[in-house]
């Protein structure tokens, strides 16, 4: 079984859509290890996204991921679940994903884009090893 990190940031907390994103995930057939209601401080928020640290966005990006509790969550499933996870998100920016994914049929901002996946095997753990130490493989 492989594992990856899912997060529902503040605006899906916010909106009311937690369920209905964890039931997109359940339905697919993936399952929870892990799942916590939890406000991201600063430095974490900073090492999560530190490959856009520098960008015009950074900061704006920083501010919203710890504004108010986001649902972390460790998902497992067989095979690339990583890649099965960033296929019901859709991609990055709501405006262009597609009908049916989560921030195609959900959001409509970059900035507000309800979710996070870990975009491979490695920041998979990378991830799982930042947001939940005791579970670093
Ligand atoms: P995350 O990491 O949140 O799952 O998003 P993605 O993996 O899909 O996309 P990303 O790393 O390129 O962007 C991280 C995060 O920054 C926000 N963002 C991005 C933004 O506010 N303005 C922008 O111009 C871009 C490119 C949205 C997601």
């Amino acid at each position: 079984m492989a594992r990856t990190l899912l997060i529902c940031k503040p605006d899906a907390v916010e909106r009311g859509l937690v369920g209905e994103i964890l039931r997109r995930v359940e339905a697919k057939g993936l399952r929870f290890s892990r799942l916590e209601l939890r406000t991201i401080d600063v430095a974490t928020a900073k090492t999560h996204y530190s490959e856009h640290d520098g960008k015009p966005f950074f900061g704006d990006l920083v501010d919203f991921i710890t504004r108010s509790p986001s649902l972390i969550a460790v998902v497992e499933g067989p095979g690339e679940v990583f890649a099965m996870v960033r296929s019901l998100m859709g991609v990055t920016d709501p405006q262009l994903a597609a009908p049916g994914t989560i921030r195609g049929d959900l959001a409509t901002m970059v900035s507000e884009n309800l979710v996070h996946g870990s975009d491979s095997a490695a920041s998979a753990e990378r991830e799982i090893g930042l947001f939940f130490p005791e579970l670093k493989s």
